[in-house]
C-alpha cells in the first residue's frame, strides 16, 4: 500500500504527496463515522487507481497536532513578535513558548519591525533576545534577517507561524511563498478572522522546508496545561528541578528551592519567573477541579 503525506485538504479532498507525485484522494467513510479527521501533515497509507481517484486508508501515528492551523506532525513554530506596533511582549512570547514546549514543537522567535525602533528600544529588545538565546531558543531580528540562514535552520522541518494580529505573519509567509500573496495589514474584525479560519491550509515546499501557508494561533489559553506540568515547560526550571528539596516543588514558597536560588543569583531571568508565577495563578484559577488531589 503506498504511503505519503497529506499536503493539502480542500472540500473533502486530501492531496497526498508520495515520492514527488501528488494524488487527489478522499477519506475512508469509516473515518467520518469514527470522527477521525485526516489532517494536513499526516502520514498516511492510501489506495489509488489514478492521480485523481484514491482513498486514505490509514493515518499513521502523529507526533502532535494543532487546531489552528489544523496541521499534524509540526516540527517547528515561528513565534512572530513585533518590536513595536503592537508592543513587544515577553509575556506573550512566554505564553507561546510553553504551549510549544507542551506540544513538543521547536520554537523559533522572529522579531519584526526592528526598522521602526529607537536606540533604547533596540537595546532592550536585544537584551531579551540574548536571554532567550541563553535558554536555547533561536531568535531572528527583522533588520538583520537572512532568508537562507533561516531556511537552513529549518532544514527538513514542517513549520507553522504564529503570533498576534498585526505582527507581520502574513508579510513573512509571503517572503517565503511569494505566489501566495497573502493579504497583509487586514483588520482583525470578526469578519476578517472568520474568513481566514475557513481558509484551507496547505503545505508549501521551500527548499527542503515545509511551510504551512495559514498563520496559527494569535492568542492561546492554557487549557491543556496542569500546574504540575508547568515548571517543565520552562527549560531553565526543568533542568534544575532535581536540585529542589521537594520533588513536586512549585518553586513558589518551598524552602531549599533551586529555581528561587537561581533567580536570586541572576541565573534565571526575573521576567521568566514572574510569567511562570502568573501562568500558575491563571491555571489555579481556571482549573480548580483538575488541580484538587
Ligand atoms: N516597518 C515594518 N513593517 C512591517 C514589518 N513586518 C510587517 N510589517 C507591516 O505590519 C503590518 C501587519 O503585517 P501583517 O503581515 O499583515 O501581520 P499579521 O496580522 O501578523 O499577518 C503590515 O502593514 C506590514 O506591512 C517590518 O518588519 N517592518
Ligand atoms: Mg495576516
Ligand atoms: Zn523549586
Amino acid at each position: 500500500m503506498p504511503k505519503g503525506q497529506i499536503v493539502k485538504a480542500l472540500s473533502g479532498f486530501y492531496y497526498i504527496e508520495s515520492e514527488g507525485i501528488v494524488y487527489q484522494t478522499r477519506g475512508r467513510g469509516v473515518f467520518r463515522k469514527k470522527k477521525i479527521t485526516p489532517l494536513v501533515g499526516d502520514y498516511v497509507e492510501f489506495d489509488t487507481t489514478s492521480l485523481t481517484d484514491g482513498t486514505v486508508t490509514k493515518i499513521l501515528p502523529r507526533k502532535n497536532d494543532l487546531v489552528r492551523p489544523p496541521v499534524a506532525n509540526v516540527d517547528c513554530a515561528v513565534i512572530v513578535m513585533s518590536a513595536i506596533e503592537p508592543d513587544f511582549s515577553t509575556y506573550l512570547v512566554d505564553r507561546f513558548l510553553i504551549y510549544l514546549e507542551l506540544k513538543d514543537i521547536r520554537p523559533i522567535i522572529y522579531i519584526s519591525k526592528m526598522d521602526l525602533v529607537d536606540e533604547q528600544q533596540m537595546a532592550d529588545i536585544k537584551a531579551c533576545a540574548t536571554a532567550y538565546e541563553a535558554l536555547g531558543y533561536r531568535v531572528y531580528l527583522s533588520h538583520e534577517f537572512e532568508q537562507e540562514a533561516f531556511l537552513a535552520d529549518l532544514s527538513d522541518e514542517l513549520v507553522v507561524f504564529m503570533g498576534q494580529s498585526g505582527v507581520g505573519k502574513s508579510t513573512l509567509i509571503n517572503h517565503f511563498i511569494p505566489e501566495l500573496s497573502l493579504e497583509t495589514a487586514e483588520i482583525s474584525s470578526h469578519l476578517g478572522r472568520g474568513r481566514h479560519t475557513t481558509r484551507h491550509v496547505a503545505l508549501h515546499k521551500v527548499k527542503d522546508v515545509l511551510i504551512a501557508d495559514t498563520p496559527g494561533f494569535s492568542t492561546l489559553d492554557l487549557i491543556d496545561i496542569d500546574k504540575e506540568n508547568l515548571p517543565y515547560l520552562f527549560p531553565e526550571f526543568a533542568n534544575r528541578a532535581h536540585l529542589c528539596k521537594f520533588r513536586e516543588c512549585s518553586h513558589q514558597h518551598e524552602p531549599k528551592c533551586a529555581v528561587k536560588d537561581a533567580l536570586e543569583n541572576g541565573e534565571i531571568a526575573q521576567f521568566r519567573y514572574d510569567h511562570y508565577t502568573s501562568f500558575l495563578e491563571e491555571i489555579e484559577q481556571t482549573k480548580p477541579k483538575y488541580n484538587k488531589k
